[in-house]
């Protein structure tokens, strides 16, 4: 099957929309995707037909539901490869809430003072505070693994950390910054070898490459469903089941019990444990239709289609005077997210003179702020593509860049 981008394009109502009298340039893919008719269709047929609360109700719609949920569970599961997806795989509300989900259950609990979590610098906050939080509590200790001027970790630095203190390796497969995808499966290879956990920010990697978990040998991979086509409100924890049921719950309620009365209770099995209260059943039967609709293209097409468009966005804009990228410059070594600066012009007033054509882009600190200060940048602008753009799109974004540069460049070099 070829990749067709124009028939992808039809499936995505907003795509038609204009901004300012001009068609919708959306490369913000990073901070959030767009969504498919079919994954829209799926959110209203629920409410439409079928709407009932789960696992309780022992009617019709109630089934259903029930159904269409847990076969939600197993998409998710399939789709990362996971040995059980019936157990491995709890919902949450975002990749933050996995990952805040991980260092309080497994960390309150195995941590000790002197231990040391290990992170990289290029971690988006969610797998920095939380892990900072959770220190703070047990009296561990946090490190982090530098990374080299192109945004790549550093290897000597990866060997050095990783010692006989270290209980948690936190670590992103693609930075929503630099792009740079980390060598996951080595990293928790050395990890492993030493005693610790492995816990994967995946929020960007798990919807722009194939993500296999047993090839990966992590213990945890954390990712969020509106980054990869479906609704907003629903994450993923993915977790072994040696390591979920080594975990005691985070939140306790309804649906995540066996047997409670007044004075304890006993709790129920994976991944019920972890899933207290009425769960964002819509939002996650709908994200069952985004990934469905992401395996009928292939993940390795999409990651394909990626590199292609990610090539020459970063040719072009390395080809413009006063233009700084950052990150590594081989699309293929990177996913699909560009950051760069433009002469001194602020990244805000850049975004704004872009949206005056369009162009979407993100402008500031990504939620990487330690990131910014070790490239040395207040800020950055950021350009993110996913499967549905096009080539004509950068050439927009290289357009909106010239127009800024009318606006701004004049003046900001008359001050400087
Ligand atoms: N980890 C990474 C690597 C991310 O890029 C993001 C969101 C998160 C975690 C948090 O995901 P959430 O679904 O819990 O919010 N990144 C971005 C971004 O780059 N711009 O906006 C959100």
């Amino acid at each position: 099957m070829t990749y067709d981008v124009e028939q992808i394009r039809r499936d995505f109502p907003i795509l038609e929309r204009k901004v300012r009298g001009r068609p919708l340039v959306y490369l913000d893919n990073a901070a959030t995707t767009q969504k498919p008719r079919q994954v829209i269709d799926a959110l209203v047929h629920y409410y439409e037909h079928y709407n009932a609360n789960i696992h309780r109700g022992l009617h019709t719609l109630a089934e259903e539901a029930t159904a269409a949920y847990e076969g939600a569970r197993v998409k998710a599961g399939r789709f990362i490869n996971a040995a059980a997806p019936e157990q491995e795989i709890i919902f949450t509300r975002n990749t933050t809430e996995s990952l805040n989900l991980v260092a309080n259950a497994w960390g309150r609990k195995f941590l000790e003072p002197g231990d040391e979590i290990l992170f990289t610098a290029m971690e988006h906050h969610s797998n920095l505070v939380p892990w900072q939080m959770i220190a703070l509590e047990t009296g561990a200790k946090v490190r982090y693994i530098e990374i080299d001027d192109d945004g790549r970790l550093i290897g000597d630095d990866v060997r050095a950390k990783i010692n006989e203190r270290t209980k948690v390796v936190a670590i992103t497969q693609m930075s929503n910054v630099l792009g740079t995808i980390n060598p996951v499966r080595e990293i928790a290879e050395l990890a492993h070898r030493a005693g610790a956990i492995v816990v994967v920010d995946g929020a960007q990697s798990v919807p722009h490459m194939p993500v296999d978990v047993r090839e990966l040998g992590c213990d945890f991979l954390a990712f969020s469903s509106h980054k990869m086509l479906g609704p907003t409100g629903v994450g993923v924890l993915y977790g072994t089941r040696e390591a979920l049921d080594a975990m005691d719950p985070f939140l306790g309620g309804g649906e995540m019990i066996k047997r409670v009365t007044y004075e304890r209770s006993t709790y129920a099995d994976l991944p019920n444990k972890f899933e207290a209260g009425t769960p964002n059943i819509a939002d996650v039967i709908a994200f069952g239709a985004a990934i469905d609709y992401l395996e009928a293209l292939g993940m390795e097409a999409v990651r394909e289609h990626e590199i292609a468009i990610t090539q020459y966005a970063i040719d072009r804009l390395s080809a413009m005077d006063g233009v700084k990228v950052y990150g590594p410059r081989e699309a293929a070594d990177k996913g699909g997210a560009v950051t760069f600066n433009y002469r001194d012009i602020h990244p805000h007033d850049l975004s704004q003179v872009l949206d005056q054509y369009a162009v979407a882009i993100r402008a500031g600190h990504h939620c990487a702020q330690p990131l910014m200060r070790r490239l040395d940048a207040v800020a950055t602008a950021r350009a993110s593509f996913y499967l549905y753009n096009r080539h004509d799109e950068v050439d927009a974004l290289i357009e909106g860049i010239r127009a800024s540069d009318r606006i701004f460049g004049n003046v900001v070099r008359a001050g400087a």
